[in-house]
């Protein structure tokens, strides 16, 4: 072959390539169409754990490290492996629960953390479900939670994400574990098929709850009615899989009743041309220092 057809050859397979990566769909139509009639949708293995979830797992263990020196915990040391990446957390917060605050705020700055949460996948997942060619990341609205076993301060409450996250009403929640999650661990608790009940309101205090604050402590109106009317799914997932969640699909923290830490990420991506973006200047919520009553009074029940 000449120099000339090689090239031509070579010149087709660099455009195929191109072609399927910004072309091939990640998604199924059945994958679609379960996410637009559910409300959500877990992908099994959407992340490489190998490339991208153990770097996370590896700057976890050793900002662990650093406080575990920094406070002279006295705990056996254990070369890092993704298995035991929290290994010495538990001792941390025993030690005091507010250097497990200061971990929960350093972990979201890992930039394994940050380029997962930005990979061009995600971009292309969430234009997909939204037909948009503009998606945007939710600022403030990423990070790692850390689910103690049997911590009720923390937990989410039932609630929608537009509620606490604002930014535009066809936003998408994406949630990866970060460990096994199994029924003890307490699985993200998801009421099928809510979303499509629209915008709800929410009592602003929660008498139930006194030590909650802030977005902790609204409570949707009828919780209890529409729990029982769309049924409660709680997907079990391993580092790796994706659970999808709509904006407006009801969902909550499962109690961790196991012996370890349920580490997750979740981050919110949102569509810059959707006219309810739009309309609020895609403003973000309570980790914005705004308020939903606001931006939506007529979400908010004063109580
Ligand atoms: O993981 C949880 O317990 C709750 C997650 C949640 O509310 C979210 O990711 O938006
Ligand atoms: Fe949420």
């Amino acid at each position: 072959m000449t120099m000339y057809g090689k090239l031509v050859i070579a010149s087709r397979i660099f455009y195929l390539n191109n072609f399927n990566n910004n072309f091939m769909a990640l998604l199924t139509s059945n994958q679609l169409q379960k996410f637009n009639e559910d409300g959500f949708l877990l992908i099994k293995g959407f992340y490489d754990v190998k490339k991208e979830i153990e770097p996370i797992h590896f700057g976890i263990w050793k900002i662990i490290q650093i406080l575990l020196d920094k406070y002279k915990i006295d705990v056996e040391r254990k070369a890092f492996s993704s298995a035991t990446f929290d290994h010495g957390y538990k001792e941390l917060i025993v030690h005091n629960r507010k250097y497990g605050g200061d971990l929960y705020d350093a972990v979201k700055q890992i930039p394994a953390f940050l380029r997962l949460v930005s990979m061009a996948s995600n971009e292309k997942l969430f234009s997909e479900i939204r037909n948009t060619d503009f998606p945007g990341i939710a600022g403030a609205g990423y990070g790692i939670r850390i689910d103690n076993p049997n911590e009720e301060k923390f937990r989410s409450l039932w609630h929608y994400e537009y509620r606490d996250q604002l930014r535009s009403v066809d936003g998408v929640v994406f949630w990866s574990p970060l460990g096994s999650v199994k029924p003890e661990t307490g699985p993200v608790q998801i009421c099928p098929k809510s979303h499509k009940g629209g915008l709800r309101r929410s009592f602003l205090r929660d008498p139930e709850n006194p030590d909650k604050t802030g977005a902790y402590a609204m409570r949707i109106e009828n919780e209890s009615g529409l729990i029982y009317q769309y049924g409660v799914t709680a997907p079990l997932c391993e580092p790796g899989d994706l659970i999808l969640m709509d904006f407006l699909t009801l969902h909550s923290s499962g109690k961790n009743v196991s012996d370890r830490s349920r580490w997750s990420m979740q981050f919110r991506y949102f569509n810059f041309n959707d006219p309810s973006g739009i309309k609020i200047n895609w403003t973000g919520c309570v980790m914005n220092g705004v308020q939903l009553k606001d931006v939506h009074p007529e979400l908010v029940i004063e109580n």
